[in-house]
């Protein structure tokens, strides 16, 4: 682009990228405000993480109904909460059952040397798993999601696998522990298989949900730093932190969560977290959540995607508009189209 031309696309998107600061948006080097050195010395980033937080403890406030006060309460202390056992056992085993039969279209998408497959859980997909669908309406697995989330807004539902070490490549990026973004937000997951230490568990800094004096001042140290900043996912607003640097922080070492099928796991992955690392190709199969919304809306409802007929139709609608626009050459689509595949099959 010569010199006019450049000036004149940052006039045009001038508005956006103003508009943009009010809502989910992270990336430091697609927003040039959010990426501003100049307006995060004056505290925008910063700014942008505190607000957040406010809003989310209100409107998480007003959904505390949704589950146990114990859960409450170690959620709010923990960032996370773990409940073995999660089904009873017949709906388990029906479950475990229906998904491992399960063959269809699903997608996959590589990260490292790492494989992640998604089946999306639109209606007539879930037509097929009843014990998947009835699991989908509980109370059980909606309230604490939702909670955490701090929206009472369905998430995105899937049944996600993760297949380690399955391609030539650099380290899984998803080992390095990181928030996923800069505002509370929740993924969940209800492992189908069991996890054990040394294969990959999710593991968690308990604690690190939490915005502190000393996550206040990380968090405006890393938005200053941006210039030399090597990590590319930093840079697009998943900020990495070093193992070291925790401690600094006011933070414990990572809990690895080493645990059984059947364990339910709900995370404010604006906290620090990671995939841990496995000594060995592995397959970890889960009932996998999330959910986002624009973190600076006060009100916990009005979302189109709650009516289900939409909202268990977003997922192949986006992975459609990804395809749409690697057609017209703009993009290429990271999540590739696989036919009549199971959750359960290898790489
Ligand atoms: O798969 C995991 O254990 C964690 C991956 C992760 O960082 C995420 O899903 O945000
Ligand atoms: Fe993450």
């Amino acid at each position: 682009m010569n010199r006019f031309a450049s000036d004149a696309r940052r006039v045009a998107m001038m508005p956006i990228w103003a508009a943009q600061l009010l809502t989910g948006a992270k990336s430091f080097m697609d927003n040039p405000l959010i990426g501003s050195e100049a307006l995060n010395q004056r505290g925008l980033h910063t700014g942008r993480v505190a607000l957040a937080h406010r809003l989310a403890a209100f409107r998480r406030d007003r959904l505390a109904g949704l589950l146990s006060p114990a859960d409450r309460a170690t959620f709010d202390h923990d960032g996370f909460i773990v409940q073995r056992d999660f089904l009873p056992p017949d709906h388990f085993a029906a479950l475990l059952q229906q998904v491992q039969s399960h063959r269809g279209d699903a997608r996959e998408t590589v990260q490292g040397n790492a494989i992640t497959r998604r089946v999306a859980l639109d209606p007539a997909t879930l037509q097929r798993l009843p014990a998947l669908r009835q699991l989908l309406d509980l109370p059980a697995w909606t309230g604490p999601i939702r909670y955490a989330g701090s929206f009472d807004t369905e998430p995105v539902n899937y049944i996600q696998t993760i297949l380690t070490h399955s391609k030539d490549g650099p380290d899984d990026p998803q080992c390095d522990l990181h928030a996923d973004t800069f505002h509370p937000t929740v993924k969940a997951w209800l492992f189908l298989t069991d996890v054990p230490e040394d294969e990959g568990p999710f593991t968690y800094v308990a604690g690190s949900h939490r915005f502190t004096p000393e996550r206040r001042a990380w968090e405006r140290a890393v938005s200053l730093g941006m210039a030399q900043q090597e990590n590319r996912l930093t840079r697009r607003g998943s900020f990495r932190v070093r193992p070291d640097e925790l401690a600094s922080i006011g933070l414990p070492p990572p809990t690895k969560l080493a645990v059984p099928a059947n364990t339910l796991v709900v995370a404010d992955t604006h906290g620090f977290h990671a995939r841990g690392p496995s000594v060995r190709p592995t397959k970890r199969v889960e009932i996998w959540a999330y959910g986002r919304r624009n973190p600076f809306v006060p009100w916990t409802g009005l979302d189109l995607w709650t009516i289900p007929a939409l909202g268990r139709r977003r997922s192949p609608m986006f992975w459609k508009f990804g395809d749409t626009l690697e057609a017209m050459g703009i993009k290429r689509n990271v999540w590739r189209p696989l036919q009549n595949v199971g959750p359960f099959d290898d790489a």
